[in-house]
């Protein structure tokens, strides 16, 4: 009877070890499952965000503490936007209403002011400056304005437009207005990245993205008028993407090109003499309409041009952002851009 009894108490302990073991299991598992649940959008948002991120935001964060602009226009806490947002359309048909105004273009984006707009969601990859060289040519201006507004903020970019204006009547000078955008820009806040826009180039994918990458990126690959094809091997013109200090590196652009043509050449030597290379986005995502337009007053072909370009290796350590001397007339905060008005005197020898 004992040896009974003892039996069952035998069975019984063992069914208790047996019990909690299995407690025991079941806790670990679950655990471990809840966590790894919990991980994966972790990870898969780290590795998301991990391309766009690299250089530049290690940049920033080691500059933003040694800088005398204070204003990420973003708050750290934030998690950082994914690589590729998810407001992307891929190729679109542009339309260009007949009689658009800049009310109307206004009243289309009501969040934007001064020029400018974060994503509320999440915090920028960069901060990316867009500047337009602008003389005469407000329809042209309005259009990209109207297409350019919510593409950026389909980017999820912290961005802020720029029309640089030249006011006098001499010779147009593209790459001096843009070495002015870039100087003026930066006492405003310290820009990640610089797009140099042309007025007249809209683009039609949004894939086509306006951040900076580790080297020079041209982004026009194609366009209407040329048959989506690169106009030629080595063409740097249109729409191109530098860092600030890739910029500043090259001494930005030249100031001698007055009148059309090479300044953007000029540009890709200056980035190849520092041993960096263009890059640029797929064909079928890198392309834009032009809006067509003839050859302007004060801007025809500059009969200089090839003899300057010869001579870069020469004069870009002293032709360039160290040497812009500009007289800046005005700049105005509008709703939709930054409008900053120049004047330039012509050196004698330009006719
Ligand atoms: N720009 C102005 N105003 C001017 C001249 C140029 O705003 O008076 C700016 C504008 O941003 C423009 C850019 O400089 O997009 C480049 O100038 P462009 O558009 O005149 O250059 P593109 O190479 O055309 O597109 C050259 C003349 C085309 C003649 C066509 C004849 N078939
Ligand atoms: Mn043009």
């Amino acid at each position: 009877m004992k040896s009974a009894i003892l039996h069952l108490f035998y069975k019984f302990k063992l069914l208790l070890l047996f019990t909690s073991c299995l407690i025991v299991v079941a806790w670990v598992t679950s655990s471990y499952l809840v966590g790894t649940v919990q991980e994966m959008p972790k990870a898969k948002s780290l590795v998301e965000n991990f391309r766009a991120a690299t250089m530049l935001l290690k940049g920033n964060q080691k500059k933003t503490t040694t800088s005398t602009v204070e204003v990420p226009t973003v708050k750290s806490t934030m998690n950082h936007c994914p690589a590729v947002s998810p407001y992307l359309q891929g190729p679109a048909q542009l339309k260009f209403k007949a009689f658009l105004t800049l009310e109307e273009v206004q009243k289309e984006n009501p969040q934007v002011a001064k020029g400018r707009h974060h994503p509320a969601e999440c915090s920028a990859l960069q901060r990316v400056a867009i500047l337009i060289p602008h003389r005469n040519r407000e329809k042209h201006l309005l259009y990209l304005l109207e297409h350019l507004h919510p593409f950026l903020q389909r980017q999820q970019l912290d961005y802020g437009i720029y029309v640089i204006h030249q006011a006098c009547s001499t010779k147009f000078n593209r790459a001096k207005l843009l070495n002015v955008g870039y100087l003026e820009a930066l006492k405003e806040e310290n820009w990640d990245c610089f797009i140099f826009h042309d007025v007249d180039l809209i683009p039609e994918n949004d894939f086509n993205i306006y951040m900076c990458d580790k080297q020079p990126k041209h982004l026009v690959v194609g366009r209407n008028n040329t048959g989506y094809r690169l106009r030629y091997k080595g063409y740097f013109g249109g729409v191109t993407a530098l860092t600030r200090d890739q910029f500043s590196m090259v001494n930005g652009f030249s100031n001698s090109y007055w009148g059309w043509g090479a300044e953007d050449d000029d540009l890709r030597i200056r980035v190849e003499m520092q041993k960096m290379q263009v890059m640029r986005p797929p064909p079928d995502v890198a392309k834009y309409t032009m809006i067509f337009h003839t050859r302007d007053r004060g801007n025809e072909e500059n009969g200089e041009r090839m003899k300057l370009l010869r001579q870069v290796s020469r004069t870009w350590k002293t032709d360039g952002l160290n040497s812009c001397s500009y007289k800046l007339l005005s700049v105005e905060h509008k709703p939709l851009y930054t409008n900053i008005t120049v004047d330039f005197s012509m050196p004698p020898n330009i006719s």
